[in-house]
């Protein structure tokens, strides 16, 4: 799932509509704004550490080019899609300059605060990074972490060894963000030297598999030599730990986007109206089901896949009579459902795509479960997005 990606503005476009004319019940007309505004703007990433943990070089590394450079020394740098090549700039005096070039290769002014890098790359249009420095008493980059949590999708913590001081920093930032962002080893080259990567990572991986998605030793100098080679170094770009995270952190990217677009879907298709409804990319139909034995287990594939979709849709409906989603019964009704769709697999015969099914079915068993260990509405919603994901899953690549 990485670019070309979907033009979502469509569908934008109809949820707004749908928000505009009312027709959301007050009870997910937060959910739906929401929605709006996060597929209106990009994955916002950012990259937070200490000064000098290596945050510029990490993203110019992900940009696959010298762009800040050393320029950005302790401020807020944003790196957004535009037309131009372009920095704007703002000072402590309030002044705002537009200076065309790139950040590294530019004099700032004694006084900036605050740089803003646009450039016509268009990975940029799906997300843009952050350099989110922090510094100063603990207080302060507790408040500048929180306000960081709360505007940025994915963080991407830069240290080079996330010492006891950070982890204490760390620790107050909100689940739904930990459950997004990586723990990036910076300067992963110099720990190689020294013999001592493996320990610090075996010391880490416990806390990171609490607190992050994972941790990533990353070479950020020498993934970015590899990437701006004339011949592409592969090899390097794997060794240098910048090719994990790149995938990683694509992949989160996506996955929040796909979320997002089923979620808005959802919405449209109950509350969008008769003509919305009409026009809202659905999900495909199964294909009609030739008359041969193979075919009547992808039908009956097809009939469990239906049943998880208008399943879905009925919780999502009832949730409404019920004046909101009530998390309880929305959950145990999602296992109900996924329960059923194993079933189906067992009692189908064994092949290599029934296999894959079933695996992916087991894999949404166990999200399953961990979305109840969170009873709230968003864990009800999570398993419905679940739901709808399998199915899209399991269609592109029907067992039998
Ligand atoms: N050896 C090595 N040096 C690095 C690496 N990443 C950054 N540095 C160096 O560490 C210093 C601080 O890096 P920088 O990206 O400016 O840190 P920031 O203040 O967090 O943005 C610079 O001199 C970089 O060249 C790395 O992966 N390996
Ligand atoms: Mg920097």
């Amino acid at each position: 799932m990485s670019l070309p990606q979907r033009d979502v503005s469509p569908l934008a476009g109809q949820l707004e509509q749908t928000l505009t004319a009312g027709r959301l019940p007050s009870e997910v007309s937060g959910w739906g704004s929401q929605l709006l505004r996060r597929l209106r703007q990009p994955v916002q990433v950012a990259v937070a550490g200490a000064a000098g943990s290596g945050k510029s070089a990490l993203i110019d590394m992900l940009l696959g080019r010298v762009v800040i450079g050393r320029n950005g020394r302790g401020l807020l740098v944003d790196v957004c899609h535009g037309a131009q090549e372009m920095v704007e700039v703002e000072t402590a005096a309030g002044e705002r300059l537009q200076i065309p070039g790139l950040l590294a290769q530019m004099e700032l002014p004694q006084d900036a605060r605050r740089v803003r890098q646009t450039l016509p790359d268009p990975r940029l249009r799906w997300h843009s990074y952050r350099e989110l420095p922090l510094s100063g008493p603990q207080a302060a980059q507790h408040e500048m972490l929180q306000q960081a949590a709360s505007n940025a999708d994915i963080i991407l913590w830069c240290s080079q060894e996330f010492a006891a001081d950070e982890q204490s920093l760390w620790a107050t930032v909100p689940d739904s963000s930990k459950d997004h962002s990586f723990l990036v080893l910076t300067m992963a080259d110099r720990q190689v030297m020294r013999g001592t990567l493996p320990a610090l990572i075996e010391t880490l991986e416990p806390i990171a598999a609490e607190e992050f998605l994972g941790v990533y030793p990353v070479a950020a100098i020498q993934g970015l030599t590899a990437r701006t080679a004339e011949a592409p170094q592969d090899g390097l770009w794997r060794s240098s730990g910048g090719k994990q995270l790149a995938g990683d952190l694509q992949r989160q990217v996506d996955l929040g986007r796909a979320s997002d677009v089923d979620q808005a879907e959802l919405l449209i298709r109950q509350f969008g109206g008769s003509s919305l409804a009409e026009t809202a990319p659905a999900v495909p139909a199964p294909a009609p089901a030739p008359a041969n034995a193979a075919a009547t287990k992808a039908a009956s594939l097809a009939a469990a896949l239906d049943q998880l979709q208008s399943g879905a849709e009925m919780m999502l409906a009832e949730a409404e009579a019920a004046g909101g989603p009530q998390a309880g019964p929305v959950l145990a009704q999602c296992m109900e459902m996924i329960r059923n769709l194993s079933q189906s697999l067992d009692a189908m015969p064994a092949s290599a795509a029934v296999e894959a099914a079933r695996e992916a079915a087991q894999d949404g068993e166990e999200m399953l479960m961990l979305c109840q260990l969170e009873q709230d509405e968003d864990a009800a919603v999570d398993a419905v997005t679940l739901l709808i994901q399998l199915k899209k899953e399991l269609m592109e690549e029907p067992p039998g």
